[in-house]
């Protein structure tokens, strides 16, 4: 059987990687491709709950502290991660390690320590960037209700987002209508599915 596909969304703050990712596990699941999909942090689990109070500013963290715990709630589930793409389900992931250094290294903690800890994690097959100017997310809705929502802030992100880019990343215009997206998408993953057919490669681990 052929193994599931890893397709991950990252991007600045608001711009609609919930959305889109929601929408491209819709889909496939409609066309008989077994997908799922999965976000990061996951505030459900105990580390999860400790990154949600220090997102909603109710509790205190070291900066390195919370990169740690960000990097521990993706650990995990990395092998429930792994068995999925393993019996063939597609896995679409919600931010992932990429917002774990952009967001420390944001802060000014060294690129090279924010990377260490998701050394070895499950590397995805592609990458939606979904970009959009922090000035035209700052207009959506529920914007600056947690603690990075500040705009010096998430250009610096955005920064850090684009020194990690490679050709396994396509970057999507954003501040477009959500339905051109969603087409754009469902374009972009028909073409990672016909490649991954065609050749299918072993799942990496990211960084190594
Ligand atoms: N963080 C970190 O520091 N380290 C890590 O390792 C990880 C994360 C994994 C919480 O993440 C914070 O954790 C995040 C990074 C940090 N901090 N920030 N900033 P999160 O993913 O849980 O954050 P979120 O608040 O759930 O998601 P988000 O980024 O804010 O939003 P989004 O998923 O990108 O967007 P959305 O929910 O799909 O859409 C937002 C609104 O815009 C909504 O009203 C939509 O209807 C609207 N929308 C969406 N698309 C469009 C278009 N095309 N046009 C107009 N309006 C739109």
């Amino acid at each position: 059987m052929a193994r599931g596909l890893f397709i991950l969304f990252e991007g600045c703050d608001r711009s609609g990687k919930t959305t889109q990712s929601t929408r491209l596990v819709e889909a496939l699941n409609s066309q008989g491709i077994r997908a799922k999909l999965l976000k990061f942090p996951d505030r459900t689990t105990a580390i999860g709950k400790m990154i949600d109070g220090y997102l909603t500013q109710q509790n205190k963290l070291s900066d390195e502290a919370v990169h740690l715990l960000f990097s521990a709630n993706r650990w995990e589930v990395m092998e429930q991660m792994r068995a999925d793409l393993e019996s063939g389900t597609t896995l679409i992931v919600d931010r992932y390690a990429f917002s774990g250094v952009a967001f420390s290294a944001a802060k000014k903690l060294d690129f090279k320590w924010c990377k260490a800890p998701d050394v070895g994690l499950l590397a995805p097959d592609r990458v939606f960037f979904m970009d959009i100017h922090p000035d035209d997310a700052a207009k959506r809705e529920g914007y600056g209700d947690e603690i990075y929502e500040k705009r010096e802030f998430q250009i610096e992100v955005r920064v850090k987002f684009f020194t990690m880019m490679d050709n396994s990343w396509s970057i999507v215009d954003a501040n477009k209508d959500k339905d051109e997206i969603h087409r754009q998408i469902m374009a972009l993953t028909s073409k990672a599915f016909a490649k991954h057919n065609e050749a299918e490669s072993p799942i990496k681990k990211l960084w190594t």
